[in-house]
């Protein structure tokens, strides 16, 4: 009788936890003790500070965590002229040029000719055309299949993965290579011949 008592009371203990952790679970408060924040530490703080002008004469602000005194982080803002979004800066360059030359242009700047990698940055970088010309303007954007048909890269290196194209395109009618944004009513991707003469987008990293 006594044994058939213990077990009883060791079943209703058992069942008695897991009905904590069931319950526990669903309240979300299993869970496993909270980790140091791998990004700051609670109570750190950011003080933005001016800096003197740099070669380039264009930055202004940077970040300085408070309390590193070996080395300066620096988040720096966008050369005049230029417009942030995220970690990059953009410039619309109005001048025609071709794909190439376009490419060239914004390289000189520092920059490529701009990739683009979610709809939130393409309405960005309409806004922006829109903002300093007051038109939408076709525009030459980083991106070219000239390597291989139909392998679309962009001229910074990073990954295609992201694409606004036209109802029908691309076509590659009479070989076209590069991409212009804003093409048709819908203002998407078109590709078309480099050689052509447009106003172009750079980007270049904060
Ligand atoms: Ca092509
Ligand atoms: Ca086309």
């Amino acid at each position: 009788m006594k044994i058939l008592t213990l077990s009883a009371l060791l079943c209703a203990m058992m069942a008695l936890t897991g009905a904590d952790e069931d319950i526990n679970s669903l309240l979300g408060q299993n869970v496993l003790p909270a980790l140091p924040d791998s990004e700051g530490e609670p109570g750190t703080e950011e003080t933005i500070v001016a800096l003197p002008d740099t070669k380039d004469g264009n930055w202004t602000d940077s970040f300085i965590p408070a309390g590193e005194t070996d080395y300066v982080q620096s988040v720096r803002s966008c050369p005049s002229g230029w417009t942030a979004f995220n970690s990059r800066c953009f410039l619309y360059v109005p001048r025609v040029l071709n794909w190439a030359q376009a490419e060239r242009n914004c390289q000189s700047m520092g920059g490529n000719l701009a990739s683009v990698h979610s709809f939130q940055e393409y309405h960005e970088i309409q806004r922006m055309i829109v903002r300093v010309s007051h038109y939408s303007n076709q525009a030459w954007i980083g991106g070219s299949d000239a390597q291989q048909e139909g392998y679309w890269l962009w001229s910074d290196g990073t990954r295609f993965s992201y694409s606004h194209w036209c109802r029908g395109e691309p076509n590659n009618v009479h070989g076209q290579h590069c991409i212009q944004m804003n093409d048709s009513g819908n203002k998407c991707w078109d590709d078309f011949q480099c050689h052509a003469s447009r106003p172009s987008v750079c980007a270049r990293k904060r």
